[in-house]
């Protein structure tokens, strides 16, 4: 019999056929209380979990008793409870590497789009306001050869680093767990302190996963080290940086600008202070919403679920202790 399996995602055609030739699968459209009550015996049985969002804590694994492997369609996993994951023995795995590229694209579009003030000014010419020769109220300011920090040296923050500092002629700060041999050798990136990379930074990009030590990082003490001149991109998780401190920040002047994919809750609020701010760029959460991407990381996460059940894990695993 094929091991059951919960997908909470759609998935295009082709890696739906393919996840159905290896498991029983009942698809529901996302882990809300409502689909967990009424699809309660398929959790019940599912030995798998495929799909993304949704809170995955001890609470949801005491009615997945039979699980032994979640596959999340993401890079990030802080909806997952690990250190529960780790106790009931099941898999969390995830789609690490074939999003890099598209993610550092739209951080590096947030840095452009804030700067220049892209997104404003395009609106004005559509509300028929370009009438004559622009002055100095449409200008913006220089990206290219300005400092670039960045927070969180990971494979994004890497690509990152190669865009603007190989295209944009850009100095590269960065501040990580440990020095990134490759980020220095190939980019020239200077690692320094937290305070450093406040204090200097033009644009300072955030590409941390949210985690206890992550959440609000960034506050109004660490805004206020910021430049005035200085640009804030966040394209990583929203709760890294206080989002109440940034507004504060952003409507006294004490910064420049933001360029913001990612928010406290998603989706953001009508009623958010970021909207009206015409200094902020708010992005639906695209960082990897291509159709190329959400391809690619679909197609991994449907191979990282059969992997972890066939028992031939190789990459992509949260907590590959657990299968010492
Ligand atoms: C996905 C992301 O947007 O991978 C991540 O961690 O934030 C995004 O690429 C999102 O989780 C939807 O699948």
């Amino acid at each position: 019999m094929k091991p059951s399996v919960v997908l909470y995602k759609s998935l295009p055609d082709d890696l739906r056929k393919r996840l159905d030739e290896h498991f029983t699968v009942t698809e529901i459209d996302g882990l809300t209380p409502e689909n967990m009550a009424k699809y309660a015996d398929a959790f019940n049985s599912a030995e798998g979990l495929l799909g993304s969002g949704g809170k995955v804590d001890g609470e949801f694994l005491a009615k997945t008793p039979r699980l032994k492997a979640a596959s999340t369609v993401s890079v990030g996993y802080d909806n997952f409870d690990v250190d529960a994951l780790n106790q009931r023995g099941v898999l969390l795995m995830h789609t690490p590497t074939v999003l890099t590229e598209t993610v550092a694209d739209t951080m590096m579009a947030l840095v452009l789009a804030s700067a220049r003030r892209v997104v404003e000014v395009a609106e004005r010419v559509k509300a028929g306001e370009w009438t004559e020769s622009i002055g100095p109220a449409w200008f913006g300011i220089d990206v290219h050869h300005k400092k670039l920090g960045i927070l969180g040296m990971g494979r994004i923050g890497l690509a990152l680093a190669q865009r603007a500092h190989l295209g944009f002629g850009m100095p590269i700060l960065y501040n990580a767990r440990k020095h990134h041999e490759e980020a220095e050798s190939r980019f020239d990136a200077r690692y320094c302190d937290l305070d450093t990379l406040l204090k200097e930074s033009d644009f300072l990009c955030i590409s941390l996963p949210l985690t206890r030590e992550t959440h609000h990082l960034i506050g109004a003490e660490q805004l206020a080290k910021m430049k005035p001149s200085a640009v804030l991109v966040n394209a990583g998780r929203g709760a890294v940086i206080d989002e109440q401190a940034l507004i504060a920040a952003l409507q006294k002047g004490t910064l420049h600008a933001a360029g913001l994919d990612v928010f406290e809750t998603e989706p953001l609020p009508a009623d958010s202070p970021l909207l009206t701010l015409p200094n902020v760029v708010a992005l639906p959460h695209i960082g990897s919403a291509t159709h190329e991407t959400r391809y690619g990381m679909a197609r991994d996460a449907v191979d990282n679920l059969i992997a972890a059940l066939n028992g031939n894990v190789e990459k992509n695993c949260v907590n590959p202790q657990l299968l010492k």
